[in-house]
């Protein structure tokens, strides 16, 4: 018999509908993973802005970092709860940007080919970073190493591995698998995993 969980209640509202709990951490992507020097690594920012942008490794890493304990909900089914993550929030970054007018979503763009779609208040949300550490760690390349994005009040599809850039567009336009009939929004807690 398994010990029961002290706060029964407290976990079960943690967990949206339809996911289970592992204590896994499973890696998922699409195509074969990029090998990403951060010597060479360039976060570039464009599309709708007054002027484009790019960072290095350590323009990047200078900006303000933070720390964030949450749990993440993969659209396959599993949830991991208390992950501990370091990075720098999306705030901070879109502080250096001058979005121009009509701005309403981003595409976040990875290594190899890969992009998400994002509503700027989402990308925006206090609990998004871009992740550069895991439990303590250099984030491991196979979970999207140096660097990724985490939206952890979506399904984990919309959390980038491996971030290269950052488009500001006036209008929705689906990514990799919103394209392949994955919700363009992704709210875990209202179930939105496909069209
Ligand atoms: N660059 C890139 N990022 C990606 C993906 C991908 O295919 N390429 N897959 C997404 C999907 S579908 C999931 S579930 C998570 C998995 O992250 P993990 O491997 O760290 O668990 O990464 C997301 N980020
Ligand atoms: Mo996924």
């Amino acid at each position: 018999m398994t010990a029961p969980h002290a706060h029964p209640r407290a976990q079960a509202e943690r967990i949206p509908p339809g996911q289970t709990v592992t204590k896994l951490f499973p890696v998922l992507h699409a195509g074969s993973m990029p090998e990403v020097p951060r010597e060479t690594w360039r976060f570039r920012v464009f599309g709708q802005v007054a002027a484009p942008l790019e960072l290095t490794w350590e323009e990047m890493l200078a900006l303000p970092r933070q720390t964030l304990k949450t749990d993440i909900h993969c659209v396959t089914g599993w949830s991991k709860l208390d992950t501990e993550w370091e990075g720098i929030p999306t705030r901070a970054l879109w502080e250096r940007i001058h979005p121009l007018d009509g701005v309403t979503h981003v595409m976040v763009h990875a290594h190899p080919d890969f992009t998400t779609n994002l509503a700027v208040e989402d990308f925006l949300a206090p609990t998004s970073l871009f992740a550069h550490r895991f439990g303590g760690q250099p984030l491991e390349p196979v979970h999207g190493g140096p660097m990724r994005l985490v939206v952890p009040h979506r399904y984990f599809w919309k959390s980038a591995k491996w971030v290269s850039g950052l488009e500001l567009i006036t209008a929705d336009r689906p990514g990799f698998w919103e394209d392949r009939g994955y919700h363009m929004r992704g709210d875990p807690w209202r179930e939105e995993r496909y069209w």
